[in-house]
């Protein structure tokens, strides 16, 4: 179980009549549970109310869950609950069918969900609130700090375990940009070092293989295993900040995970994650996967994928990168290939 809320422990914010009013018809939430906007959601809403029961879900899980909620944050619509989000394919899908009511705030071009909710219950000028928003729009931005880098590896790897996500949040309704302060993130974070040089390894690896030797900025990575999931996001990002343009990640890892093992029953046999980061093009990430039942934004987007759908997604990615980017690069990694070029150096 989390631990015991102490009401004294958490800063005070001072709530708007207006907010109070349809606070009080809020009494359950969900949040996205795979990221620092969705958390900082959470915090921010920890520190508007004690009683209202939080959720955590994937988007996949957003997409099939009961309508239950009386708001729904950095996700799609579940229901009749506000929504409030900033998702693109969420706005588009909520417009063509007329779901957008007067009560709910999606807006895709605000930087994070988080911001969206501080505006809703007008607590733009409170500076602990501004803090943490400010967490939230530098993640979602991709403009990560150290803190932030290291914070977002913590949740990643806690993404299936609700008990420390609200641990996460509480951490960050408390000390805001100071989050380090508390504890248990910093006991988490120690724990996570060695795995993140790692993940550096990796990430050098596949920049070398395609941008370095091959000078091609556009690349389809499929990982079969080896690589700690917490790794992902990691080789998504070094790669667009070595030069690359896009990278396409199919995720078929299904062993399990020793430093984050509750993330280990992530995905079925049967299903492939996709992630799709793009760079400054005239391509859009969120559209692209929309039309495989994924969504997102404009330059960083994902999907679950059936085995099956794979060889068609195939042909589909290679022909969108390569009409824009020209040569595009598949690598397929797994244990196998990372011992031959790493011997005995991890
Ligand atoms: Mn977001």
């Amino acid at each position: 179980m989390c631990d015991q809320i102490e009401p004294e422990s958490i800063p005070r914010v001072i709530v708007s009549e207006k907010a109070r009013r349809i606070l009080e018809n809020i009494k359950r939430v969900a949040v996205h549970s795979g990221d620092l906007d969705g958390i900082c959601s959470a915090a921010i809403l920890l520190l508007l109310s004690q009683s209202i029961k939080i959720d955590f879900l994937s988007v996949t899980e957003a997409k099939k869950a009961p309508a239950i909620y009386d708001l729904v944050v950095d996700l799609p619509k579940i229901g009749n609950a506000i929504n409030i989000d900033h998702h693109e394919t969420n706005y588009e899908y909520l417009s063509k069918y007329n779901l957008l009511e007067e009560k709910d705030l999606v807006d895709p071009n605000a930087p994070s969900a988080t911001e969206l909710l501080a505006k809703y219950f007008n607590l733009e000028n409170d500076d602990h609130i501004r803090k943490i928003t400010n967490i939230a729009n530098l993640a979602d931005l991709n403009e990560f700090t150290e803190e932030i880098y290291l914070i977002d590896k913590v949740i990643k790897c806690h993404s299936r375990d609700p008990d420390a996500l609200m641990k996460i949040a509480l951490a960050i309704a408390k000390y805001g940009d100071e989050f380090l302060k508390d504890f248990w993130l910093r006991s988490q974070v120690s724990r996570l070092e060695p795995l993140l040089e790692k993940c550096s390894k990796f990430s050098s690896y596949i920049i070398d293989e395609t941008i370095k030797k091959r000078d091609s900025r556009a690349v389809v990575l499929h990982v079969e295993s080896g690589i700690p999931r917490v790794c992902i996001n990691d080789i998504l990002h070094d790669f667009l900040e070595a030069g690359g343009q896009a990278i396409v990640l199919i995720n078929t890892i299904h062993e399990n995970d020793i430093y984050c093992p509750s993330l280990a029953t992530d995905i079925g046999k049967q299903s492939a994650r996709i992630s799709m980061r793009v760079r400054k093009a005239n391509i859009n990430a969120g559209q692209f996967l929309s039309l495989f039942g994924g969504g997102g934004h404009k330059c960083a987007a994902g999907a679950k994928l059936s085995i099956e759908m794979l060889p068609e997604f195939l042909l589909e990615v290679f022909k969108l990168l390569s009409m824009e980017f020209g040569c595009v690069l598949y690598l397929n990694i797994n244990k196998k290939i990372l011992s031959n070029v790493f011997q005995s150096e991890l």
